[in-house]
């Protein structure tokens, strides 16, 4: 466990407890316990990588802020803030970080967009991802109770290399969503094409 943080740089107005106290409040405890393991798992891939941990805390913490919000919500934010109509194909899976972000924003007053892209992008990736951003993705891919076939592997190059572990992630979860027969965000093929060319050895 990563000593827990003190926060300076004014990027959440108010404590670390009470930014928990506040996410604590939409999730479930199962939930709740991922994004304190996203948090810790992001914050020592931020220590490797020479990011700000403050910002990474902040980002593992609100990653899946939006998650157990109703479909309503999602639908209702896409039409106020005109956001791309595509999206309203798509569910949850993709809202939450996409849309959730907006709620992160105007709800907890997180203004930094380097923190609000990386939630934005934790689900599907994106062509240019800043450091913070690659590690929410792979934090939340990688966090200790992650079991799957693959997670090893994922660590592993993660490990060794921040951007292999995203271009292995997007590999996999493009894998995934063919094999259960899902569609699949365009973004997310973005992301694998981008990716696998500045990676080809994952
Ligand atoms: O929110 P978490 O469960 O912690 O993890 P996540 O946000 O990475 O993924 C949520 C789900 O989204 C996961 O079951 C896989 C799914 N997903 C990822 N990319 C796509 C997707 N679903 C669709 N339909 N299309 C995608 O491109
Ligand atoms: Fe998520
Ligand atoms: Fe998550």
């Amino acid at each position: 466990m990563v000593a827990e943080m003190t926060y300076t740089e004014h990027l959440f107005p108010g404590t670390r407890e009470e930014l928990l106290a506040k996410i604590e409040k939409q999730l479930k405890p199962k939930r709740f316990q991922h994004v304190l393991r996203v948090e810790q798992t992001a914050i020592q891939l931020a220590q490797a990588n020479q990011v700000d941990l403050e910002k990474a805390s902040i980002a593992g913490l609100t990653h899946d802020y939006a998650k157990q919000r109703p479909d309503e919500d999602f639908i209702q934010a896409i039409h106020d803030y005109a956001m791309d109509p595509a999206l309203l194909t798509y569910g949850n899976a993709i809202w939450h970080g996409v849309v959730g972000a907006e709620f992160v924003k105007r709800e907890l007053g997180v203004m930094d967009e380097d923190i609000l892209n990386a939630v934005r992008h934790h689900t599907t990736g994106a062509v240019y991802m800043t450091k913070l951003e690659q590690i929410v993705y792979m934090a939340d891919f990688i966090e200790p109770a992650r079991d799957f076939p693959g997670v090893d592997r994922a660590r592993e190059l993660t490990a060794q290399d921040l951007g292999r572990g995203v271009a292995y992630q997007a590999q996999h979860t493009l894998a995934y969503l063919v094999a259960k027969n899902q569609p699949v965000y365009p973004k997310s093929i973005e992301t694998y094409n981008a990716w696998i060319r500045r990676y080809p050895t994952i």
